[in-house]
């Protein structure tokens, strides 16, 4: 049997994002997001926004983050009554955070990953000064992590813009979006830095690729890729801010790692699959490595980007405002081959592996292969911050679920990222797995695709009491920490 006990300062958490599980969405000064007005979904059905144009009409532009599909400029969002929003209540973090923290540290989190909803902090973006009641909320919350020793791992922004700067700015296509979103870095630095080291610029920003999360109107490439431009320099800027105001801190960017395979060994297929992951690199290489790759070109073709507007500074300030670690959400793998289309995710079927019932693919050796693949190339210590299956639970009558299921999920993926750092040797700072109190799901806006081990009664248009009740995967984490990873050869 391989050991899979893991270094002795090994993190082990949770990770969540504010628009799926705080709610309190009008309280507490907050201003609205995109997210606010985003609809829930299915696979079937996906979610939208609701938008009115002048003449009153209404569009429903499917969206998960207002730029999956064009916008007429003069489409204006708004709430319908017979709508319902997840974002509104999520599942009451907000409320509920003294329980919430209380859980997690029962099962020996030592790390806590949530991301600050840049809203409640300036309401719209651009307020000369921070609303003092977000930062206060988020004070509360670091605070009661202390008391269990926990640490905060703070996403500066998950995804999301206040939704006045989509309005007006067209989001990150303008660079004026870049000194709002330095302003609100520096105040959260200056208020949570003597508590927090970890800190990550976005959320897994090579989503840009494919449907999201810029908050500009146009889908084309050009906006797209002029957004990721002024969110990598927006993220540089932190980093060296943050590196001098706070003298431990360490930075780093999510990115949305699924494993790509070539579905054969083609030689079609195989270089297919190389510009594929290229696709991927083009957003790690260059905050990772802090210059744009020489395949960036490239790239551009293939989303028709006829050039990228670039400030004097702008090359400087990346390669000075590098990540100091690289993280990363992994739930699957891909499989491409020649004549894809980019980004085709779920486009060709893996025949190894079984899906979950969103058709992901369920792939533990992937990770240790990718953990391997971005520290070979990087060569800057990982972070796992998210990872996780989404499945129908079903509790009984007492709100207890037995999740076997998910228990072998986890135990899997942690074995293979034990091996990767005891085998591989790969340095891994730690791993928050997603959502370990039940929250929304964030591509299709459900609850019942549940990622929690503890189940909150709630259904997917927000019935139920909220009750928290841990599941039969809460003990089982809690004895994997405990041993840190030993029981995982149990
Ligand atoms: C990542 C996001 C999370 C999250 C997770 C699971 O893409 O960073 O916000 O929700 O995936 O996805 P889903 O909720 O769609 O199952």
């Amino acid at each position: 049997m391989l050991n899979k006990k893991l270094p002795k300062d090994f993190m082990w958490g949770g990770a969540t994002a504010d628009f799926q599980y705080e709610g309190g969405f009008n309280e507490g000064g907050r201003g609205l997001l995109s997210h606010d007005y985003e609809t829930n979904g299915s696979i079937e059905h996906p979610r939208h926004h609701t938008m009115k144009m002048p003449d009153g009409s209404l569009i429903n532009p499917r969206s998960s983050f207002i730029d999956a599909e064009d916008v007429p400029d003069e489409a204006m969002p708004i709430f319908i009554d017979d709508q319902y929003y997840p974002s509104h209540q999520a599942v009451d973090f907000f409320h509920r955070y003294k329980e919430d923290i209380k859980l997690m540290a029962g099962m020996g989190f030592n790390v806590f990953r949530f991301s600050i909803c840049w809203s409640r902090i300036f309401p719209t973006g651009e307020e000369e000064k921070p609303n003092e009641e977000g930062l206060k909320f988020y004070d509360d919350v670091i605070d009661e992590l202390a008391k269990y020793k926990m640490q905060p791992l703070i996403t500066i922004c998950h995804d999301e813009l206040p939704m006045e700067l989509v309005l007006k700015y067209n989001g990150w296509a303008s660079r004026k979006v870049i000194d709002y979103y330095v302003k609100y870095a520096e105040t959260l630095f200056e208020r949570y830095g003597d508590r927090c080291k970890y800190w990550l610029t976005f959320n897994e920003i090579n989503a840009i690729r494919g449907f999201g999360p810029t908050g500009v109107r146009k889908s084309n490439g050009q906006d797209r890729y002029q957004a990721a431009h002024n969110m990598f320099v927006a993220s540089a800027k932190a980093v060296q801010l943050g590196h001098k105001m706070m003298k431990d801190s360490q930075f780093g960017a999510m990115y949305a790692m699924s494993e790509i395979y070539p579905a054969t060994c083609k030689p079609e297929d195989m270089f297919f699959h190389l510009q594929e992951h290229r696709e991927n690199w083009y957003f790690i290489d260059i905050m990772g490595r802090g210059y744009y790759p020489n395949y960036a070109p490239e790239v551009w073709s293939h989303h028709n980007v006829k050039n990228i507007e670039m400030a004097p500074n702008d090359k400087k300030d990346l390669m000075d405002g590098q990540l100091d670690f690289i993280s990363f959400s992994y739930y699957r793998s891909n499989t491409v081959k020649d004549g894809d289309k980019w980004f085709n995710v779920g486009g060709s079927t893996n025949p190894y592996l079984k899906e979950t019932p969103w058709g992901w693919p369920v792939d533990p050796l992937g990770l240790r292969y990718c953990m391997n693949e971005i520290y070979d190339r990087i060569q800057k210590p990982i972070f796992i911050v998210e990872n996780g299956m989404g499945a129908i639970d079903q509790p009984d009558d007492n709100l207890y679920v037995c999740d076997d299921y998910r228990i072998d999920y986890l135990k899997e993926h942690l074995s293979a990222m034990a091996d990767a750092i005891n085998i591989d040797h790969v340095p891994c700072l730690g791993y928050t797995m997603w959502g370990p109190i039940d929250l929304v799901s964030l591509s299709t806006g459900e609850m019942k695709k549940r990622y929690g081990l503890v189940y909150v009664d709630m259904d997917d248009l927000g019935n139920g009491t909220l009750k928290r009740v841990p599941k039969k995967s809460y003990n089982w984490m809690k004895r994997v920490i405990e041993t840190n990873g030993l029981a995982l050869e149990e």
